[in-house]
């Protein structure tokens, strides 16, 4: 290899780092109703990397008219979701809006952290479901 070209190829590999933390994640945002049994709903968004799934969620309600949400304040825990696609839970009835994730490699999981704590990761799936506590 030239020197030239040596330097080339040593700065692309500095820059690679800078490159990806600039760049969008994306994942699917899949909307279930388990008290219903309805068709799922899928859609695809994506975030700022190590960005937050109140994020993603804003963007998917921007660019797509099939997808909102509305989310109440916590005092201490943050952002609560409190509605998809006008169906909201409910305290008297006992329902509400679980988030659980799947992850690339296939595994389920329920975050610990509400959706302004936690950051999706590349190719998960975020399954919004409706149950009953
Ligand atoms: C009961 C409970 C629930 C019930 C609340 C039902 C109800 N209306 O009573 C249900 C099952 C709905 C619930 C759901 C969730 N919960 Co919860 N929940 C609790 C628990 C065990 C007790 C809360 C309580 O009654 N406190 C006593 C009352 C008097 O205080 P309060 O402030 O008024 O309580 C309210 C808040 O805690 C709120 N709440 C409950 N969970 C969550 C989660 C988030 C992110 C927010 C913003 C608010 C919130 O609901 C309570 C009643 O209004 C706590 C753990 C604990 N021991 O404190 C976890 C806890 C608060 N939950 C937690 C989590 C992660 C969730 C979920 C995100 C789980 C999930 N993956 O789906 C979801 C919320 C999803 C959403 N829609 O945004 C975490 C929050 C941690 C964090 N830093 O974000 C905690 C601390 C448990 C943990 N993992 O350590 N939860």
């Amino acid at each position: 290899m030239t020197p030239p070209a040596l330097l080339s190829a040593a700065l692309l590999l500095l820059l690679l780092p800078l490159t990806l933390a600039d760049s969008l994640v994306p994942l699917d945002v899949v909307v279930v109703n388990s008290l219903l049994g309805s068709a799922p709903e899928f859609h695809t968004t994506n975030v700022a990397y190590r960005g937050i799934l109140l994020g993603a969620l804003r963007r998917l309600m921007e660019s797509n008219k099939n997808f909102k949400f509305t989310f109440t304040e916590h005092p201490d825990y943050g952002p609560s979701l409190q509605s998809v696609n006008g169906l909201a839970g409910n305290s008297d009835d006992r329902t509400y809006w679980e988030l659980l994730v799947k992850t690339a490699d296939g595994t389920m999981k329920r975050p610990d952290v509400g959706i302004g704590c936690y950051t999706p990761k590349e190719k998960e799936q975020i399954i919004l479901n409706f149950t009953r506590w």
